[in-house]
């Protein structure tokens, strides 16, 4: 779903019929008539560094369950609720915002924000989350009205449909003329991105959503989705509850996360089906991070002995003014409006000036929705739920955890413009690499995040001259296709979307004793053995009625010799299971990207290592890939060795990763550019039999 792509076609298209031509498409130079309503705040309005990045505290646990005979576990009660929150500069309008937040805290006060506060989580020491929906608009009150979504939900989409009734919801319903967007009580269900180990009822199944309970929820709507009262009785049988109770309540679903895996840094966050990108771009998200377990411990080379990485991070019980040396930093792009309130598209005219007819259309229905856009860029870059943020640093090492929260942007960190600075990355998704990386000498200063993934880096201001330094991006501000910045593609704005937050260099206070990152000894990696390759597809469904158009991003398998020529088979949300490994397989699951961009691809359940890169070549016309004749593999860059739950796969290329599958279940796998994953881009799969009981 390239523009490039898309725009010289359209452009020759454009001159045949004599009409005008496309325009150059840019974040930031967005139509202000496309919000409809109020006018985009322009990034030149918003000032820079004029707000301190907030380090997310500790999430505060409602309690600790303790179990006989078992380890005990730490009980939190989340809620999902709608805030104000002062995301630009003070001076400027606040925006509405959804965020989770503890229902009731012990530990702590109950602070809502976007993101969300971190969930600190000890290596084998369960967490268990009721996940509430208190959507509406007294959260105290289930008998006050529900709220809407703040965003144009596009009700053509194969989604959760509660209008549809039971019998109709988690299906793409059909129009007699054109729907406007969805206003109703928003379903919401969470998932902990990177929780490897869970039982599927805990994963956030994309049809196991429920609505807030609301005093005016219509009669016919379905307030569950499909798997919702399935997964609900295999908690109960599992004691997954809250405690006290003998089910889920109405509005709510327990989850418990085994934290058996590596220490790592994950994060949670909405995962319906069909509204992830706006569930996800209204706030609800944030950061998980495992601790502890042989996977934690670091040594320093020099003597043998555990070594000391910077700290501290934020935990429960923090006095005030605590200095953090171990941060957590999520990057997402947004585009507000002059009165502070979220952009998000609300017409696929906004993308690519196609204004109808659309999906639903009485006389001359098409195959292009009325409103979800095949990507979206912001025009502003938010950290932490702040745009464009400081931090002031001492002149020594921090341990930063990245994270990019975008809906479709991949970011390229660029540390060229704070002189001196020494970046190393130390881990990914699962936890610590199997040795630390100097991106500063070896890889540029840069590094290429994918949507989702974690950066967990060293980053080293001990010889930085004391001043004001901006973190960039130099990754572009439109889809990712591979390639280095400024020779294959044109890098983010350097006045906006190029910027992504300031260090504030000052004097170290006393001596740091970290280690250097040189002298790290990080944890080995034990490899998988042998596994099955198993050949999927990525795919890009264009619209038979509109030159250009992206109809939908969808994946398929891949079936014949790819030496030869393989052909592709496109499936959708609803197409049965065609990825059943068996409990104790091991897999090579190859993604063979035949469209334009590069796709984040996320498993969920368990990690996996990436094997390799292969150029292929694709053959549109006969829906076939084969390897590139005389080819070889390359292997993974080296900040994707270890454990990854997110992958890059680039286009013209076959990304190939080795998993293991230890627990019965079904679960998903998905491209992460959400507005991918809404329309088409995920597949259920399975592991292990069918279970007695499941929906159909
Ligand atoms: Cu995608």
């Amino acid at each position: 779903m390239n523009p490039r792509i898309s725009r010289r076609s359209l452009i020759k298209v454009g001159m045949a019929g004599g009409a005008a031509l496309f325009l150059p498409w840019k974040p930031g130079a967005m139509p202000a008539r496309a919000s409809g309503h109020v006018p985009l705040l322009e990034p030149d309005d918003i000032p820079k560094y004029a707000t301190p990045l907030l380090i997310p505290p500790a999430m505060p646990r409602a309690g600790k369950i303790t179990v006989r005979g078992g380890r005990n576990i730490d009980y939190y009660e989340l809620a999902v609720r709608q805030f104000q929150q002062q995301i630009l500069p003070a001076g400027l309008p606040k925006t509405t915002v959804w965020g989770y937040g503890p229902r009731v805290a012990q530990n702590g006060p109950a602070i809502f924000n976007a993101p969300s506060l971190t969930i600190e989580a000890k290596h084998r020491t369960p967490v268990r989350v009721k996940w509430v929906n208190e959507l509406r608009v007294d959260p105290s009150d289930p008998g006050s009205d529900f709220l809407p979504h703040l965003l144009p939900v596009d009700p053509t989409l194969h989604w959760a449909n509660p209008p549809g009734g039971v019998s109709g919801r988690d299906t793409r319903p059909t129009f007699n003329g054109m729907p406007g967007p969805y206003t109703g009580p928003v379903p919401i269900v969470t998932h902990v991105h990177g929780a490897a180990g869970v039982g599927d009822e805990s994963d956030g199944y994309a049809e196991a959503w429920y609505l807030p309970r609301a005093g005016n929820i219509p009669g016919a709507y379905a307030t569950e989705g499909t798997w919702y009262d399935f997964f609900a009785g295999k908690a109960a049988s599992k004691g997954y509850l809250a405690p006290g109770a003998a089910a889920w309540d109405e509005g709510s679903a327990v989850f418990q996360y085994p934290n058996s895996q590596r220490a790592s840094t994950i994060w949670y966050h909405d995962h319906v089906l069909g509204m992830t990108r706006l569930n996800v771009y209204a706030g609800p998200a944030g950061f998980y991070i495992v601790r502890g377990g042989p996977g934690d411990t670091a040594t320093d080379t020099r003597t043998g002995r555990r070594a000391v990485l910077p700290g501290p991070a934020p935990a429960l019980g923090d006095r005030p003014r605590t200095v953090y040396r171990e941060i957590p930093i999520a990057i997402q792009d947004r585009t507000f409006r002059t009165d502070g309130s979220l952009f998000y598209p609300d017409t696929r005219a906004f993308f690519d000036e196609i204004t109808g007819p659309y999906i639903g259309d009485e006389t001359e229905p098409t195959d292009i929705s009325p409103i979800w856009n095949p990507e979206f860029f912001g025009n502003t870059m938010m950290v932490n739920g702040a745009t464009w943020p400081f931090l002031t640093v001492e002149q020594r090492r921090y341990r930063v955890r990245f994270l990019n929260g975008c809906d479709s942007r991949f970011l390229i960190l660029d540390f060229n413009d704070i002189p001196g600075v020494e970046v190393w990355a130390i881990g990914n998704e699962g936890g610590f690499l199997p040795m630390p990386v100097n991106l500063t000498e070896d890889h540029g200063n840069r590094l290429l995040i994918g949507l989702a993934e974690r950066a967990d880096l060293i980053v080293d201001f001990g010889g930085v001259p004391v001043g004001n330094h901006v973190l960039r991006n130099v990754g572009p501000d439109e889809p990712f296709g591979g390639g280095e910045p400024d020779g294959d593609f044109d890098t983010a704005d350097p006045d906006s979307t190029g910027q992504v937050m300031q260090f504030r260099v000052v004097p170290a206070k006393g001596a740091d004793r970290s280690t250097p990152p040189r002298f790290l000894g990080l944890p080995a990696i034990e490899p998988l053995g042998p596994g099955t390759p198993r050949p999927l597809a990525l795919i890009e469904e264009m619209s038979t009625h509109f030159d250009d158009a992206p109809a939908a991003a969808m994946l398929g398998t891949v079936s014949g010799d790819p030496v030869l020529g393989a052909a592709w088979t496109p499936l959708m949300w609803s197409d049965p299971v065609s990825e059943n490994p068996s409990v104790g397989d091991t897999e090579v699951w190859e993604f063979y990207n035949a469209t334009a961009d590069a796709h984040p691809m996320h498993i969920h359940e368990t990690f996996f290592q990436v094997v390799n890169r292969q150029p292929i070549v694709i053959d549109e016309e006969n829906g076939t890939v084969r390897l590139e004749p005389g080819s070889s593999p390359r292997p993974p860059e080296p900040w994707e060795a270890g454990w990854k739950d997110t992958v890059t796969s680039l286009p013209g290329e076959v990304t190939r990763v080795k998993l293991k599958f230890e627990n019965a279940g079904q679960y998903v796998w998905h491209c992460h550019i959400v507005s991918h994953e809404d329309n088409e881009m995920m597949r259920p799969y399975r592991i292990g039999p069918v279970q007695p009981g499941q929906p159909e």
